[in-house]
């Protein structure tokens, strides 16, 4: 076969993607062909984004901006973390009004001019949309406390205690008991997360209203979906009963009589009236039961983020040594859990996982680079719709935690207090885990260029510290080398965005085993594409199984021009595309 270039390439694969999007709307492997499908997500973190203001705190007008910095990156749909009004006992996701904007990050005109920005770039924006549980100062729970008898008091859960302790046996997410004694009535309310977060009583139908109602304002609004923060939750069975030895209380919290239920009504009174990408933050559910949310013939969500990977990652907020042939488990079970009438997310990282290169790369001076690069392939090459989170598109690493001064999260504040004040676990080998998995080492502030606080403020005292290796890791820095990280993201989700194999086609991983070398085909017709990349700093001569060749390459982290050859021989920590 002639070698070609790319050029000649792309023309045969740009107009077919033309072509069918007015026509054929299903693709030839049983698609239906949806904008939020073909978009690359790219999550913004608010508070640590970009202040425009100085008082340390990153704010809208601060994202508004860095727009033509996303908008040159290639990703068409931003979501944004919660903005509204907000005690930030769980920054941000405890919401005391839902219609408000949250004072440091501006205003409602704010947010409106950030709108107008994005969609003048087409881009989207999807907002969170946290409604299992409010602040305690929501003007709901507020009345809710107030008296047994008061009119909001069934939009939480209350209970009496049991045998003068809490109702059951229920733990929260952010360590101690799900259940808080309320001394004005007497009785305990229900919170899966921190004391200031009560969970909302779905069943109370008035309750759902309100949500569908504070959905439409939004959606009114122009903005285009939501992410749904623990929406697996939001079904409870009333009757709390104790957990069992041996129950996993995440699996139970996830396993309400009345979720589907829920998420049917939504979608019929909210989400079929407008033209809205929705994910699922779903705890909870196993890839097998991915399905139940988002086969579109049942008409829930479009998609969720599965919590397969971050178990791969950590054991709660615990280090875990994973393997590589348990990472491809993941997108193998996926793949066979998910025929093509669902669709799901793809992600390595976010606001509550350590950094992507810290985690599945190798975040040495030496490897940074080289293993971004593979991570971003493997993002931007499976078949979901990819979500990059702030930062990683720059390679940005974990922080160098040494005392628990350093971090603001609740979840390790109060891990802190529960396990290490009570001398159950010591302090180093805590920090030793915070290190490694703390959710602050994704929250610390974007580092924009090498001037002090890395361009995120003109304050001296950012809300949480930038990472010191911001003089040499920084947005600046990468824009002007067209090797870096960033550059590499770029062109990758443009090659991706006029591949349509890469985003529909099927998955075959040819080598489940192998503990080095990740190497799958993704096909759609006669497109044919075969994807190589070294999870290793080590070179690996690596002869691909069966009769498989390489054919050409169109696509490639690294310095060989290796190709038509069933043998390859493999730098540490590369990523190649090859055409089959
Ligand atoms: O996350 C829920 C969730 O799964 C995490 O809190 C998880 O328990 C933790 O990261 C494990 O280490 C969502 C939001 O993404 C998170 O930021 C919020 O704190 C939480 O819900 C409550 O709203
Ligand atoms: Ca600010």
């Amino acid at each position: 076969m002639p070698r070609r270039r790319l050029a000649p390439i792309l023309l045969l694969v740009i107009p077919s993607l033309a072509q069918t999007s007015h026509t054929i709307s299903v693709t030839d492997n049983g698609y239906r062909r949806t904008w939020w499908k073909e978009a690359v997500v790219y999550q913004v973190y608010p508070r640590s984004f970009k202040d425009s203001n100085g008082d340390g705190i990153g704010d809208i007008p601060g994202i508004t901006s860095k727009l033509e910095y996303l908008r040159s990156l290639g990703v068409n749909v931003i979501w944004l973390g919660p903005h509204y009004d907000s005690p930030n006992a769980d920054m941000g996701y405890d919401i005391r009004d839902y219609r408000k904007v949250m004072t440091e990050f501006g205003t409602m005109a704010d947010f409106d001019v950030l709108l107008a920005g994005i969609k003048q770039r087409h881009m989207k924006l999807i907002i969170d949309l946290v409604v299992n549980h409010t602040s305690d100062e929501h003007r709901w729970f507020v009345e809710s406390r107030k008296s047994k008898a008061n009119p909001y008091r069934d939009y939480y859960f209350w209970r009496p205690g049991k045998n003068g302790g809490p109702p059951n046996n229920f733990p929260s997410f952010f360590s101690g008991s799900a259940w808080q004694l309320d001394p004005t009535t007497n009785e305990y309310y229900l919170h899966l997360f921190a004391v200031k977060q009560p969970d909302l009583n779905w069943d109370n139908p008035k309750v759902r209203q309100d949500v569908y109602g504070l959905m439409k304002f939004w959606l009114d609004k122009g903005v285009d979906g939501f992410r749904m923060d623990v929406i697996t939750l939001i079904s409870k069975n009333p009757a709390f009963p104790d957990l069992k030895p041996g129950q996993n209380f995440v699996d139970v919290y996830a396993s309400g009589p009345h979720l589907h239920e829920y998420l049917q009504e939504m979608n019929r009174d909210v989400l079929s009236h407008y033209d809205v990408m929705t994910v699922g933050e779903a705890l909870g559910i196993s890839l097998k039961q991915t399905p139940l949310i988002v086969d579109e013939r049942r008409k829930e969500l479009n998609m969720i983020f599965n919590f397969a990977i971050v178990n791969v990652m950590r054991q709660g907020r615990h280090i875990r040594h994973w393997t590589l042939p348990e990472l491809k488990a993941v997108y193998s079970e996926q793949a066979a859990a998910l025929d093509a009438h669902s669709w799901n997310t793809i992600f390595l990282s976010n606001h509550d996982n350590p950094r992507l290169v810290s985690t599945f790369g190798n975040d040495s001076a030496r490897w940074r680079e080289p293993s971004a690069k593979v991570l971003a392939t493997l993002l931007l090459t499976q078949r979901g719709t990819p979500f990059i989170y702030q930062g990683d598109e720059l390679g940005m690493t974990n922080f160098p935690f040494k005392t628990i001064a350093e971090i603001e999260d609740i979840e390790a504040k109060n891990a802190w207090k529960a396990d290490v004040e009570t001398r159950k676990e010591t302090a180093d080998a805590f920090m030793d885990d915070m290190r490694h998995t703390s959710r602050d080492n994704s929250r610390t502030p974007m580092q924009w260029d090498a001037t002090e606080n890395a361009g995120f403020t003109t304050s001296r005292s950012p809300w949480l510290a930038v990472n010191p290796n911001y003089k040499s890791i920084n947005a600046t820095a990468e824009l002007a080398d067209p090797n870096s990280v960033y550059h590499y993201f770029q062109r990758l989700i443009a090659f991706r965005s006029r591949t349509p194999a890469l985003i529909y086609g099927d998955y075959k991983d040819l080598n489940p085993g192998d503990p080095k070398v990740f190497v799958y085909t993704r096909v759609l017709g006669p497109e044919r594409y075969l994807v190589v990349m070294t999870f290793s700093a080590d070179a690996v001569t690596y002869k691909l199984p069966g009769h498989v060749r390489a054919g050409e390459l169109v696509f490639t982290s690294g310095a060989s021009h290796e190709g038509h050859t069933g043998t390859l021989h493999l730098s540490g920590w590369e990523a190649r595309i090859y055409r089959l």
